[in-house]
């Protein structure tokens, strides 16, 4: 990728402020340093880059507290060494070594300056991988992921102050520890060892340089698909307890919402329910009405019926009646009529005798005229 670096490297002393004020160059070969508190990051860039405000320490406590970035020129190549505040958990300021790391990982990824290498130092001269070196060492994985192991560069410092053979053992010993080295050996990390000579660190950006491509650490992926650096699994790994708390609460939480979710669903089956009866019930009124409706209504045709049957009979009555009354009427005029012609004929008699009486009086008048006339007293 870029042009080997055996060179010397140019006086480039001043700090670069990438990240900060985007002074960094995008296309520049990007190695952060981490590792334990002591270890010689500082002094390995300081080394390199002869910057005079890099901060060596001098005590036990952890000497550089922000990250910080270096500039540099080897062999035509841009170098920025990223030296990083050290892990302690010692201190009980781990959290905001990580705190620190996490939010400058997020700062160059957002300017867009992405890392080439993670340089993981140890000090060789420790004499065991003591439980602080193995929850460095977790950290240190858990801010870079296992996708990216191969992106790390061991590197063991104060060969000077350990015999040769005891190094040797101890390295061997954390390059084969499941736990510490191994999985990155596995994947083809290189192993430098550095005595404060010059030329074992310019040795591992020779060797960065000559490896491929740009990554994001997994902290920087996590951030990048929306986590906030606390939630990073690096932020977890700080605090254990938090995260026990944060997992036992999410349970918790969805308890309570499996919880909520039964309830409304059984609120919801209660309400159907009640609404079907209520469905049913008004079904039963309305089949009820109707019933009594086709009864009102066989009712009333009954009762028409009975009406229009009075009515004829009514009617009959009045027919038959208004005959008999005829009836009458005709046989009283009849009886009249009869009585009429029963006086016209006796009065028909009574003339006759009126007549042949007349007849006789005449003829008796006659007679006693012609008696007179003869004589008679
Ligand atoms: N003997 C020896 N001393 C070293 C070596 N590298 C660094 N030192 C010394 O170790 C001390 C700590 O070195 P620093 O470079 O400040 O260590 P650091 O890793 O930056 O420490 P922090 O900033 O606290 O994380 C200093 O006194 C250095 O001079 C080494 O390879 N051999
Ligand atoms: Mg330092």
């Amino acid at each position: 990728m870029k042009s080997s670096a055996h060179g010397k490297a140019s006086n480039t002393t001043k700090p670069v402020a990438f990240a900060s004020n985007n002074v960094g160059r995008k296309d520049s070969v990007v190695v952060a340093v981490m590792g334990a508190t002591g270890v010689g990051k500082s002094s390995f860039i300081k080394r390199l880059t002869g910057a005079e405000d890099n901060v060596v320490g001098h005590g036990l406590t952890s000497a550089t507290t922000k990250v910080q970035c270096y500039g540099l020129f080897l062999d035509g190549t841009h170098f920025i060494l990223v030296d990083t505040p050290g892990f302690d958990d010692s201190s009980g300021l781990e959290k905001e070594v990580v705190d620190e790391i996490l939010s400058w990982l997020e700062k160059s990824m957002g300017e867009g300056l992405l890392l080439d290498a993670l340089v993981y130092m140890h000090r060789i001269s420790d004499p065991r991988l003591s439980g602080t070196a193995r929850t460095n060492m977790r950290l240190f994985r858990s801010l870079c992921g296992d996708d990216a192991l191969h992106k790390v560069v061991l590197a063991t410092t104060f060969w000077a102050s350990t015999e040769d053979e005891v190094g040797r053992r101890r390295e061997q010993q954390m390059l084969e520890d499941p736990k510490f080295w191994k999985p990155m050996a596995d994947k083809g990390s290189r192993c430098f060892r550095l005595n404060g000579d010059r030329k074992g660190y310019l040795n591992i950006l020779t060797h960065i340089a000559q490896s491929d491509g740009k990554f994001l650490t997994q902290a920087q992926e996590e951030m990048r698909l929306g986590q906030q650096a606390h939630e990073t699994t690096a932020s977890r790994t700080m605090n254990p307890d938090l995260d026990r708390m944060k997992r036992e609460y999410e349970a918790s939480i969805a308890i309570e919402t499996r919880k909520q979710k039964v309830a409304f669903a059984e609120a919801d089956r209660r309400r159907r329910e009640k609404r079907l009866n209520e469905q049913r019930k008004i079904e039963q009124q309305r089949r009820l009405e109707v019933e009594k409706l086709e009864r009102e209504a066989k009712e009333n045709d009954r009762t028409e019926r009975e009406i229009e049957a009075r009515r004829a009979l009514h009617e009959k009555t009045q027919r038959e009646t208004a005959e008999k009354k005829m009836r009458h009427k005709l046989e009283a005029r009849a009886q009249k009529l009869r009585a009429h012609e029963a006086e016209a004929a006796r009065i028909h008699e009574l003339s006759l005798r009126l007549d042949s009486t007349v007849v006789i009086a005449r003829t008796t008048g006659e007679i006693i005229a012609s008696n007179v006339e003869i004589g008679a007293p």
